[in-house]
């Protein structure tokens, strides 16, 4: 495949702050586009962003050296940008400028075949065929940096198995928070976040609201303020499912120890630890640190790394949850992702604003198209 021409541009995203989408136009007419997110409790080892006007010069730069050259394949495409910026944190040209285009390339690629994206990832990631939705792990509250409140984890979610069941579960937990007179006002994601709960009342609500429905959090401790939290307390008065981040990006030796301890309970999750690169999650199966891993195509800069993350973690047996940004735009590549690439989770937020039901609606119509069936 041969890109004939782009159109990089500066667009919102969902926090008002600037962001990129880049549009691509190959040799045989194909147009497709992607825009990227962007994080707000960001990991230290993530692969750095420019910021968006800097990142349409550096695509316009990019352009200069892939016009009209022959591309094989996403690979191909890839090393030929990771070439091209040539540091290990993409901090010349930019995950952000090197995403859109590499999420783009995907597109197109797939136009070209002619199916839809999931199927081509699903061929290009060379996963086993056997497509199916991933559970969702659905957010009811947030806080810390994603809230108002005095919730200082960041995410409680549900974990579902259908975006109806987690759509009831939402609508029940607001006309709770309404009948007891709480305040409804959402956080970055969607998520209810009244000033006047704690993370352990909003626990209580989850577990009076559905006793039978796990639940996931979301500490995001590298960008928590509170103090440190017992963890034997909190896994024996409540009944969790996954516990993400519960320690700081650097704290290997505490992660192995609370895996160690609690692996056969409560799935241990790394996403600051682990930012989808392939070194990292190495290291964190190397050390015994967690049991299951998030993926975020904008903490590694390509689609092909991470695919590479994706199949590390799977052949540890880890589980995969494909999750978005608290800074996101329109784009709904990631339920294509998690499809194609047979995530077993995914983390969209709540189902409360555009940017996280584009999400949710790309994973109804490719259940549509799986199964025929509505969600
Ligand atoms: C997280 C993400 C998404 P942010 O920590 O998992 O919820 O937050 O995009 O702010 O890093
Ligand atoms: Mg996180």
């Amino acid at each position: 495949m041969r890109i004939s021409n782009i159109k990089p541009r500066k667009i919102l995203d969902s926090r008002g702050f600037w962001t990129l989408e880049t549009t691509i136009t190959t040799s045989e007419g194909i147009v497709a586009f992607a825009s990227v997110p962007s994080g707000t409790s960001t990991g230290k080892s993530e692969a750095l962003a420019l910021q968006a006007y800097e990142a349409v010069s550096a695509t316009e730069e990019i352009f200069l050296d892939i016009a009209g050259k022959e591309f094989d394949s996403q690979l191909d495409f890839d090393n030929e940008l990771i070439a091209q910026d040539g540091t290990s944190n993409k901090a010349k040209l930019g995950a952000n400028s090197i995403l859109a285009l590499s999420v783009a390339f995907c597109r197109a690629q797939a136009k070209s075949k002619n199916i839809p994206l999931y199927k081509h990832i699903n061929e290009i990631g060379y996963f086993s065929g056997a497509l199916a939705l991933p559970k969702l792990m659905m957010l009811m509250f947030e806080g810390g940096k994603h809230g108002s409140g005095s919730i200082d984890f960041q995410e409680l979610m549900y974990v579902t198995e259908s975006v109806d069941e987690g759509v009831l579960l939402y609508q029940k937990i607001k006309n709770h928070l309404e009948d007891e007179h709480l305040s409804t006002q959402v956080g970055l994601e969607g998520a209810f976040s009244p000033r006047e709960l704690t993370n352990v009342k909003a626990l209580k609500i989850m577990s009076r609201i559905s006793p039978i429905t796990p639940i996931s959090l979301d500490i995001a401790q590298s960008s928590r303020t509170g103090r440190g939290i017992d963890f034997a307390k909190l896994f024996n008065d409540h009944k969790l499912f996954s516990v993400e981040d519960p320690y700081g990006e650097e704290a290997w030796s505490d992660w192995t120890s609370i895996n160690k301890l609690y692996q056969s309970k409560v799935m241990v999750v790394g996403d600051d630890l682990t930012t989808t690169n392939p070194t990292r999650i190495q290291r964190a199966i190397d050390e015994n640190c967690i049991s299951g891993v998030i993926i975020k195509p904008n903490q590694i800069g390509t689609v092909s790394e991470t695919l590479t993350a994706i199949n590390l973690a799977k052949s540890a047996g880890l589980a995969v949850i494909v999750s978005h940004r608290s800074g996101e735009t329109n784009d709904d590549f990631i339920a294509d992702l998690a499809v194609g690439a047979e995530a077993n989770y995914v983390k969209f937020g709540a189902p409360s604003r555009g940017e996280r039901v584009a999400k949710y609606n790309r994973l109804i119509t490719i259940q549509g198209e799986l199964f025929q069936t509505i969600a």
